[in-house]
């Protein structure tokens, strides 16, 4: 059957919006998909009934954008990447499919708890941190923009771990976030793709004379594809985000089974499914892991196949073109792999010349660049590489030595130059450079805001910024006003609306009308209890998980991202000690109150940042039971950082702790959903703060700190955080508290490889920033006593976020990189002709 001939005849109980067909929806697959009826039903059941009635009216536009796609053929984006951190489905789809209310009274109308059957959800945490949720967040303005595009990554059957804490330490638990079945994706056996790994090439003379290189693999893994509707906001454009699960090739087994071997067929089949099995918890630091490396190749190579075969199969393209009907962004150097196998693909499997496949692959291929980080920076051991992948490391020669000669030609005789510009790393063990490899294979390079991208140029891709200019460009970072904004604080959202409209929500520039609000008394009243109510909300959860009763008249000042140095979790508790050492030389002094709330997890095996966590919570035993400092401040760690949690987190901060050292956090993308939900930002002048700070005016916003290039030259003369301690009084009281024991009932040996790293050799120059980060909360305080001002100050940071939205961030990528056109899809039972 032509696709033409396809008409979608669903019946209504599948497409309807209003109340009563939502009600017998859920009902029915409740019945037909559950098979319970209502006296047997658990939540779950209901959770998924729900969800189900929700998919239902996703699939529908899913079809048509699909459809529309096969017959327009449209320039498509594939958006690479290792990690995607969705965060729960529901929610979010009842508020794009603009259904949330009405759905929210169906479930009532029921006799159920619909805040209940939300909170039911496990969240696919399919990623780390910010670069993951970077890729949900462009995901959902993709869709909304209407530009066709598609997710791919890989389907972790484990995502990041849970977090528990056990005596203040840090325990990682299994995420089995599939254990209750996963209703939002539809599995593809039937377009599975073979990976190959290990074995050896040949080479070989084709029909044509020409000289042909075969790769021999040891081993095969089959991908199957899983698929998740991803639809835009007020639109029914529905793209995919297409996961990868390996799976056994069938036939490997049964070779081994009737040879008797069926030990080794089964083992052959738990190996393939290691492959997808679990995500590597670790956030900007590498591990140098086989796995790994096979992890991307996997995905990678099935996401290639994939596109291959809609453009020639499907479409009847020729391959020549590939490059005008997709590009490919890169997020990160994790999918980096994709220059080498596409060129793999073009060269052996479609016979093309090298030129040819280079001029494909060179046109096809984008990178983001997200960390300047020397230890996150992707390398790959040539041993290992070569072993896994040898046509990719013959591939990755041929391009490294062609490229060599063109920088010979360009800077003749600069041999430290060809060294530090070689995909291999020839400097001790050989490496095969991925930031490299993924540089030379772009058409465009970009970092994620104006200092990151302007410190790449400068600094880890100087020499090709140098030799390619026009590739470079920046791509600062957006995040979601739908997930961030209207799902997760729906109190601002309607105040907001019932002053200006909801065409913010799709055009985030449009909050810029709150301006004219400020002056206006009962707004800045209203304002003020909508902050209160969520922090009384926040505050008993605080009470329900920790036992901690907490003021909620004090400063929310509210630090929750990864747990790394540079993050400087561990300043933020430095200024904690110096309040409370203050509290307790002078009980009677007057300060601001303040609840201290920190959430987020560490890498398991980064004992640094571990360490930091258990100083929170053990300067949080002794705080929060002192009397001396009743009510004044309280420390809070919350567990299990997660998107659901941080949904909670944001709109309930007064104070936003944005606090890397300057030049080390390339964007952070927390800073802008904290401002976006009104709380102020004390912080450097480090990745997008510095653009946030432009927006909201330095008056709305509490700098401190060195600047990126005071850091550089301190560190060049030679950081002796040795000075700053003896000079300092107040900061070498708060060491000397945590060197005592005080924190660690006498126990002085426990701190001391934190204390050390600060005292004699710290990368991340705490010392340095300390009475500058102290002065800057000292006046945070004040400011904070002037509740009219603060209110003003919290209102402009919501209403100057626009720039912040991941549309503006899209539409910028579609621009200057992507180059695509949006394509209007057809809503569902409306007359259309848009095609
Ligand atoms: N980032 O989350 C990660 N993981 C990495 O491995 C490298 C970078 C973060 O990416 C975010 C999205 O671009 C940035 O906002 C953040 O600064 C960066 O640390």
């Amino acid at each position: 059957m032509q696709t033409e001939d396809i008409q979608i005849r669903i019946e209504d109980d599948r497409t309807g919006l209003e109340i009563e067909t939502l009600k017998r929806a859920i009902l029915d697959n409740l019945f037909y998909i559950q098979g319970k009826f209502p006296e047997i039903a658990t939540l779950n059941d209901y959770y998924m009934a729900l969800a189900y009635t929700v998919r239902d009216r996703l699939i529908h536009r899913w079809l048509i954008s699909s459809q529309t796609y096969t017959k327009v053929q449209p320039r498509e984006v594939c958006y690479l990447s290792a990690e995607f951190l969705m965060g729960p489905h529901l929610g979010n789809n009842l508020i794009n499919l603009g259904i949330y209310d009405r759905m929210r009274q169906a479930v009532q109308e029921l006799g159920l708890n619909f805040e209940a059957l939300l909170e039911q959800e496990e969240e696919p945490g399919l990623g780390n941190g910010g670069l993951g949720r970077l890729a949900a967040c462009y995901l959902d303005s993709m869709a909304t923009l209407d530009i066709p595009s598609v997710g791919y990554g890989i389907r972790y059957e484990f995502g990041i771990f849970d977090q528990d804490i056990h005596d203040g330490w840090q325990v990682e638990i299994t995420d089995k976030w599939l254990k209750n079945g996963n209703p939002w994706e539809i599995a593809r056996p039937e377009w599975a793709f073979e990976v190959k790994f290990g074995g050896r090439t040949e080479r070989y003379t084709d029909e044509k004379g020409r000289s042909r290189v075969k790769w021999i693999p040891d081993r095969m893994v089959q991908g199957v594809p899983y698929d998740t509707p991803i639809l835009g906001y007020e639109t029914s454009s529905t793209n995919t985000l297409r996961l990868w699960s390996a799976q056994a090739v069938e036939s490997f087994d049964f070779r081994a089974f009737n040879a008797g071997d069926y030990y080794g067929a089964v083992g052959n089949k738990v190996f393939s499914e290691n492959l997808s099995k679990v995500l590597y918890p670790n956030d900007e630091q590498i591990q140098g892991k086989q796995l790994r490396l096979e992890q991307q190749y996997f995905f990678v190579s099935c996401s290639l196949q994939d596109m291959i075969r809609t453009h020639c199969d499907r479409r009847g393209l020729p391959i020549s073109i590939f490059h005008e009907k997709f590009t490919v962004q890169l997020n990160d150097t994790h999918p980096a792999i994709a220059v080498a196998e596409l060129m793999r693909l073009l060269l052996d499997e479609h016979g093309i010349e090298w030129d040819q496949a280079w001029h494909i692959t060179q046109s096809t291929m984008a990178y983001t660049n997200h960390t300047l980080l020397p230890e996150a920076l992707e390398r790959w051991a040539v041993g290992l590489f070569g072993s896994l992948l040898p046509r990719h490391l013959e591939i990755i020669y041929e391009i490294n030595g062609r490229f060599l000669n063109e920088v010979r030609l360009r800077y003749p005789k600069d041999d430290e130059r060809i060294r530090r510009m070689s995909i291999i790393d020839e400097s001790g063990d050989r490496y095969v450079r991925m930031a490299n490899l993924a540089t030379l294979g772009s058409y465009s390079i970009n970092g994620v805001a104006e200092l990151h991208t302007q410190l790449l140029k400068q600094d880890v891709l100087h020499d090709f910024a140098e030799m390619y200019p026009e590739r470079f460009n920046n791509k600062t970072n957006g995040v979601t006003p739908r997930r961030f904004m209207v799902l997760s604080n729906p109190r601002l959202t309607k105040l907001i609306t019932s002053k200006i409209g909801d065409h913010w929500i799709r055009n985030l520039q449009e909050l810029r009308q709150l301006e004219s609000f400020v002056e206006d008394l009962e707004f800045r009243s209203e304002w003020r209890q909508i902050k209160l109510a969520i922090k009384r909300d926040l505050a008993n959860y605080i009470q329900e998980q920790n036992g901690i009763e907490v003021n909620v008249d004090s400063i929310f000042d509210i630090q929750a991202k990864r747990f790394h140095e540079y993050k400087r979790q561990h300043l933020n508790v430095l200024h904690i000690i110096t309040l409370y050492n203050r509290l307790k030389a002078n009980p009677n002094l007057d300060i601001t109150p303040r609840t201290f709330i920190f959430g987020g997890k560490a890498a398991p095996g980064y004992q640094m940042a571990k360490l930091i966590i258990k100083l929170i919570n053990s300067v949080a035993d002794v705080v929060n039971s002192d009397p001396d400092v009743r009510d004044r401040i309280k420390v809070v760690f919350l567990k299990d950082y997660n998107v659901k949690f941080a949904q909670r987190v944001y709109p309930a901060a007064d104070l936003s702790e944005q606090i890397s050292t300057a030049g080390k956090e390339a964007s952070g993308t927390g800073n802008m959903k904290f401002s976006m939900n009104g709380a102020l930002t004390i912080g450097t002048l480090d990745g997008a703060n510095i653009e946030i700070r432009e927006e909201v005016g330095a008056e709305n916003f509490f700098l401190f700190g060195l600047t990126a290039s005071k850091v550089s030259q301190i560190k060049a003369k030679g950081y002796d955080p040795m000075q700053y301690y003896i000079a300092n009084s107040e900061l070498k009281a708060a060491i000397d508290r945590i060197n005592s024991g005080f924190f660690s009932k006498g126990d002085t040996a426990l701190f001391k490889p934190l204390v050390g790293s600060l005292m004699y050799q710290d990368p991340y120059l705490l010392f340095a920033d300390y009475q500058s980060y102290i002065d800057v909360q000292t006046q945070v305080g004040e400011a904070y006593r002037d509740q009219d001002h603060w209110t003003r100050m919290s209102i402009l940071n919501t209403a100057r976020m626009g720039k912040f939205s991941s549309d503006r961030s899209i539409r910028e990528y579609v621009k200057e990189v992507w180059k695509i056109d949006p394509l209007k899809i057809c809503p569902p039972n409306e007359p259309c002709s848009i095609h």
